[in-house]
């Protein structure tokens, strides 16, 4: 399994702080995507390394056109595990947000299957910001590293992402990945200013999107399934602040978390530290 080395540019930081996102050039090379598409069949199919179990249940959906999706799927899978606990995503994501070390969030193994000729948005996801799920966390400067397992665009439901989005500040209900209505929530967070900007990534490229951006995706037109595994990525020293929703994480911190509390125990992996 082998990480291609990169280093951020200043324009590649620039571009970041700019639009709240930005695009890596080729990071894994094609053995190591290989290998993270049968980590995808394993997991799907209840395979799993190690003798633990699942942080949650891995379900297919009932419909087979819909979205799946596993959060933490490094607990379960070593290819995941060595992908999203990489020194080099750890580091990249340090440049880009200007801080010293970086701890693993968590993970997403994300399917949108094929809805080739079919009327459809079970496969979508709906304009949402990250860190709306994450009020839990003290800073809302957290990166998503979304790493395509095949090239991807707008045919196959690739991402889309709002530029600039990040500096419009925490917007209240925006924790809406699950809602399919791309129209109805851009109507309901646009303001006026929305610019939609594709994702188009070649296999074992990524996107680091900021915590604050808005992005979604609709429909896989193709034949094949769009597969990707997602790091989420966080400051070294990022606590927990108490009364501001809910999250599983929170319980990794133990029985009875305090404001304040480091995630930076073994479930909260240091990719990176200078
Ligand atoms: O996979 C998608 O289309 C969206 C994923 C997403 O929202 C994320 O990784 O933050």
């Amino acid at each position: 399994m082998a990480f291609i080395p990169y280093e951020v540019t200043d324009t590649d930081k620039q571009t970041f702080e700019r639009d709240g996102y930005w695009i890596s050039p080729k990071l894994i090379d094609d053995d190591t995507i290989e290998k993270l598409r049968q980590a995808h069949e394993r997991i799907w199919s209840s395979d799993f390394d190690g003798d633990g179990y699942p942080m949650h249940d891995v379900r297919l959906p009932d419909n087979k056109l819909a979205l799946r999706k596993h959060d933490n799927g490094w607990w379960i899978n070593d290819e995941v595990r060595h992908v999203v606990t990489h020194p080099e995503l750890g580091r990249m994501t340090a440049e880009l947000l200007g801080e010293s070390a970086i701890r693993l969030w968590h993970d997403q193994v994300i399917y949108k299957p094929s809805a080739a000729g079919e009327e459809t948005q079970l496969g979508n996801v709906g304009w949402h910001q990250d860190y709306a799920f994450w009020r839990c966390s003290n800073t809302t400067s957290m990166v998503t590293v979304w790493i395509a397992l095949q090239d991807t665009d707008l045919h196959n439901g690739g991402m889309r992402t709002i530029l600039g989005s990040h500096k419009w500040g925490v917007v209240e209900g925006s924790d809406t990945f699950f809602n399919q209505d791309l129209d109805g929530l851009q109507a309901k967070f646009s303001k006026g200013e929305w610019q939609d900007e594709p994702c188009i990534l070649k296999a074992g490229q990524a996107s680091f999107h900021h915590g604050l951006t808005f992005h979604g995706s609709g429909p896989n037109f193709s034949e094949q399934p769009r597969l990707s595994v997602v790091a989420h990525l966080m400051p070294g020293n990022t606590s927990y602040m108490k009364g501001k929703g809910r999250h599983d994480n929170v319980r990794l911190l133990g029985p009875r978390p305090y404001d304040g509390q480091p995630f930076n125990n073994e479930y909260f992996p240091l990719l990176y530290s200078k």
